[in-house]
């Protein structure tokens, strides 16, 4: 395929915000690695450039080259929070990427021959036909949550709002057994007037005009979900999880964690993350600080802020023997640590896959987004955690959910369940699996020319 491979120019779309840019890094990082001749442009805004790019020289980066594309933020203006700046960012695109792919395209002399973006970007179906260029979107997230996107439509039809109100059951989507209304991210049941929600539904309608589909997942997780998807796209390509399918820039152990851990007892551990974004509410930490104290467990905390202040008076000193709270933890290492027993998180896709690798069941307390769906579908289809009582941190609710997962018969099938999720997802990124088989086929589409 080389001399196919001479002309070919594929330009990357990231999302600046959350655990987005990195794994479309990552895939386009592998499949760059096979395809020395083409060319690949990563757009993406200067700030999350610079954290996905950390760390990695040009000899890593092969033939990839970044470029900055305009945040949207006024002059001078700094967000509070990580996602304060996603609103500016939706208003200025798809313009701002318009602008540089037109640059790009001068400077290298190649026109654009595929669009891997991230699956949020509908509008990359327009610009893809446009250009005749193949698109091949990622979905960061798992199964159930795109899947409910591209069934807004169908949802909107079936269920009433009295019926949103009564939290009905979902029955007539493959693979949503056990799942309800209120489970599905917002605005999907009930339109809501946001960027966000109206990005998404447009989404769910420009994915079947996709060349394929891409998605951080493995076919044997939910097969009548993947079965949906497959009938309503040109193609799926579960190549997941990308912790083992795809090269992962590697997290220091600067506190000490795996040491640590060697001298804690199998199972007997709480890992407690909420990903890159998630910061519980005040009153919710201090609940789970005193459950977590009440309860005896040792534990690490990858905490978020600042401990001193954020955690009840006195909480660092007195569980100091028990537990460690670091800042960022090398996460997937810890929950493949035979000492690791439960994950307390909040439902995001890449934790989700990192207690799956590492067959530690979860606790979740989700905020917002595909949190509550992949909460919901852990707890009720695959029966690998629980959501925690009224889907807040309350000391109480903290410690039944501890209890069930660490000390009941419950949380011993829980356990069983998720080793043997655990095992199909090593089969599906082994040498012969699935989404090795997957990759080659992306990786064909991606970089050899459009045929017709
Ligand atoms: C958004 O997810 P988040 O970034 O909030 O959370 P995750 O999907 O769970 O990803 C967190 C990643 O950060 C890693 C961890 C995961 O790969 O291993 N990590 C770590 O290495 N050390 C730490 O101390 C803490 C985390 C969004 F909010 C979710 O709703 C979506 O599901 C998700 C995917 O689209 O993106």
């Amino acid at each position: 395929a080389v001399n196919e491979h001479k002309h070919q120019h594929v330009v990357i779309l990231a999302f600046p915000y959350g655990s987005h840019a990195a794994p479309l890094l990552n895939l386009v990082r592998r499949i760059a690695a096979d395809a020395p001749e083409v060319i690949f442009s990563f757009f993406n805004t200067k700030q999350s450039n610079e954290s996905t790019f950390a760390g990695l020289d040009q000899e890593q980066l092969l033939n990839i080259t970044p470029y900055e594309v305009d945040d949207g933020l006024p002059e001078n203006y700094v967000p509070t929070n990580p996602l304060e700046g996603v609103t500016y960012f939706l208003n200025v695109m798809p313009a701002n990427y318009k602008i540089v792919m037109e640059e790009v395209v001068a400077k290298t002399g190649r026109q654009i021959t595929c669009l891997v973006t991230d699956a949020f970007y509908w509008f990359a179906a327009d610009m893809a036909e446009e250009l005749h260029a193949k698109w091949v979107p990622l979905w960061t997230a798992g199964p159930h949550s795109v899947l409910a996107h591209m069934a807004t439509d169908l949802v909107r039809e079936k269920i009433t709002t009295d019926e949103v109100h009564e939290n009905k059951a979902i029955d007539f989507i493959p693979g949503f057994t056990g799942l309800k209304v209120l489970d599905l991210p917002e605005g999907i049941a009930e339109e809501k007037d946001s960027p966000f929600t109206t990005m998404l539904h447009r989404m769910g309608r420009a994915l079947p005009r996709a060349s394929a589909v891409a998605i951080n997942s493995f076919h044997e997780i939910d097969i009548p979900t993947v079965h949906e998807l497959e009938s309503r796209l040109h193609l799926l390509l579960n190549v997941g999880p990308f912790i083992l399918t795809m090269p992962q820039s590697v997290t220091p152990d600067t506190h000490g964690c795996l040491e640590w851990l060697d001298k804690q007892a199998d199972c007997s551990v709480v890992y407690i993350s909420f990903g890159s974004v998630i910061v519980p509410p005040p009153h919710e930490l201090i609940a789970l600080a005193e459950a977590l104290e009440e309860s005896g467990h040792p534990f690490i905390w990858a905490f978020k802020g600042n401990p001193e202040k954020q955690l009840p008076e006195g909480f660092l000193e007195r569980t100091s023997a028990k537990g460690m709270v670091v800042g960022w933890a090398p996460q997937m290492q810890i929950l493949k640590h035979p000492a690791a027993g439960v994950c307390i998180m909040h439902g995001g896709w890449n934790s989700i896959l990192d207690c799956i690798v590492g067959g530690v069941p979860m606790i979740s307390r989700p905020f917002f987004g595909d949190q509550g769906l992949n909460t919901a579908t852990m707890e009720h289809v695959w029966e690998v955690g629980v959501g925690v009582e009224n889907m807040v941190f309350t000391k109480e609710g903290t410690l039944k959910s501890l209890e069930t997962t660490m000390s009941s018969e419950k949380g011993k099938l829980m356990r069983e369940k998720i080793a043997v999720l655990k095992d199909l997802a090593m089969v599906a990124a082994g040498p012969e699996g699935d989404s090795t088989k997957n990759f080659c086929a992306l990786l064909d589409i991606v970089t050899t020319p459009q045929t017709a």
